[in-house]
């Protein structure tokens, strides 16, 4: 039988779980920074979604626009032209899928097969057009601290503990100075998910960096970073209860991590767009 046109095919869940899997299997990739994609996408997924205001429902996922040269080429994107190149190989293998659908799905199975919780997805996103690019300043300044957090995050609709949440996503990957400018891996494992971002905010003795780079800080070790807008989670006093509470219990964690990834990825998509019941993607 002749495939069907890409407007008349209407995916099932097995369909995405082809497309999860698709992605699953690409992540390896030897000689690239510590040997997995997984954190780039990820960032990928958040980026595409964290535009959104609440204010005017304007950003969020359901457009897809940093395709766009505009809003690809904002600093807070550098260097995701990576990622977004890698999805591509993706898109052709499945053509029906929203660019939208493509970059959540990847943040999900980042997630997912990097050790972290299943994370509720729902496809439903529609590639949009350049005039729906949201203006440059809209993601964090990793130079900044707690109210610019505040600013940003509730903006989109989440709270200090959502915030906290959401920051222990840096247990995974780290910063390229061909990119941020920034230098260096939050943890030992950058390609496990787990709250070992928390206890090392919190235990580990960190000191700024003495180099020509922006501002930020180093452990003992020398290996491990954070950014300044890291160090504002154990700098505010409403924050860091949080924190402590992330890195003595690993499952409250999980659990809450999954709820505000799950949320961040829809901003921005019409319920009417999306299924009424999220799906769990099967790890691989
Ligand atoms: Fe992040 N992040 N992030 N981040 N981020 C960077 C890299 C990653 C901030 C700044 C930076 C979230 C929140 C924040 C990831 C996931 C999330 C980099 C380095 C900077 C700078 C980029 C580079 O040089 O490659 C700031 C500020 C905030 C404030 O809250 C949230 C939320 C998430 C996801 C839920 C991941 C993953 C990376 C690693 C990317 C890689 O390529 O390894």
């Amino acid at each position: 039988a002749k495939p069907a046109a890409a407007k008349d095919f209407k995916p099932t869940q097995a369909d995405y779980q082809k497309v999860y899997d698709a992605i699953a299997d690409s992540f390896e990739k030897e000689g690239y920074d510590d040997g997995s994609l997984a954190p780039v996408i990820l960032r990928l997924a958040w980026h595409s979604s964290g535009t959104y205001d609440k204010k005017d429902g304007s950003g969020g996922s359901n457009y897809a626009t940093m395709r766009f040269a505009n809003e690809g080429g904002h600093g807070a994107n550098n260097g995701l032209n990576i990622a977004r190149d890698h999805m591509e190989g993706i898109k052709k293998q499945f053509p029906w899928i929203s660019y939208g659908d493509l970059w959540t799905l990847g943040g999900v199975a980042a997630v997912q097969e990097t050790g972290g919780p299943v994370i509720p997805w729902r496809p439903g996103r529609i590639d949009g057009i350049e005039a729906q690019q949201t203006p440059d300043g809209r993601l964090p300044d990793a130079a900044q601290a707690h109210d610019h957090l505040r600013d940003i995050f509730y903006r989109m609709g989440f709270n200090d503990q959502e915030i906290v949440a959401l920051a222990g996503a840096h247990a995974l990957g780290r910063c390229h100075t061909d990119r941020s400018g920034y230098d260096g891996p939050w943890t030992f494992s950058p390609v496990s998910f787990s709250n070992s971002y928390y206890d090392l905010l919190l235990n580990d003795k960190w000191s700024w960096k003495k180099w020509k780079g922006p501002a930020q800080y180093q452990d003992k070790s020398g290996t491990l970073m954070m950014l300044p807008a890291d160090m504002a989670l154990v700098q505010d006093k409403k924050f860091r209860k949080t924190v402590e509470e992330y890195a003595k219990d690993e499952d409250k964690f999980f659990k809450d991590f999954s709820k505000a990834f799950a949320t961040l990825l829809e901003l921005g998509v019409p319920a009417s767009q999306m299924p009424e019941k999220a799906w769990e993607m099967k790890s691989q």
